[in-house]
């Protein structure tokens, strides 16, 4: 007990880890005694934010839903971490102006587009650049990189960190922060 809520919000290309570093920050935190509760935009997207698609304007809907939820979890008490492209600086900024002082912790995934694409675990980067995707973040969409977020994470030596590396470095910064 004595954890404070906070919300750590992850944003990046589609492949860039999110998900997987959102699910190694959750069992590093619960393995330390902390609660968590992930938000993932991939999984939301079936459930409360099923009505939405990927245009601008249900992104930002997207984006700002989230941003309501994460902040109940966090006032509860919980370290809600918060997966999703969120490719709006400006949408991601009022995600943070909602939260009290210092409890938005935003992570930004700094994997290059190539690599990302490289990767496509799902095959949506191949259907994007072949026009069967419209609107696909990196190609044809946008994604505006935070201009001052608490934590980037990047290759090193051309690979990236570990899941368990990621994981490590954003609970550090938890710590270090007192939540
Ligand atoms: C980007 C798309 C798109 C388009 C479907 N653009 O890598 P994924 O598959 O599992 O995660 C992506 C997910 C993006 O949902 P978010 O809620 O995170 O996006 S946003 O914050 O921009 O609202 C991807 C898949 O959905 N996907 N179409 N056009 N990603």
């Amino acid at each position: 007990l004595g954890q404070k809520g906070c919300v750590v919000w992850i944003t990046g290309l589609s492949g860039s880890g999110k998900s997987t570093l959102a699910c190694s920050l959750s069992r590093e935190l619960h393995h330390k005694g902390y609660l968590t509760y992930i938000l993932d935009g991939d999984n939301i997207r079936h459930g409360l934010n099923g009505d939405l698609s990927f245009n601008a304007e249900d992104r930002t809907e997207n984006i700002r839903r989230v941003g309501e939820v994460a902040k109940l979890f966090a006032d509860a008490g919980v370290i809600c971490i918060a997966s999703l492209i969120s490719p709006y600086r400006k949408e991601r900024d009022a995600c943070r102006a909602i939260m009290p002082d210092s409890s938005f912790i935003e992570v930004f995934l700094n994997i290059p587009l190539e690599v990302c694409e490289a990767r496509d675990p799902k095959g949506l980067y191949r259907l994007a650049r072949a026009g069967k995707i419209k609107g696909f973040t990196g190609i044809d969409d946008p994604y505006e990189p935070p201009l001052n977020c608490e934590i980037t994470i990047e290759l090193e030596d051309g690979k990236c960190p570990t899941p368990k590396a990621m994981a490590e470095e954003v609970a550090f910064f938890l710590e270090k922060n007192g939540f």
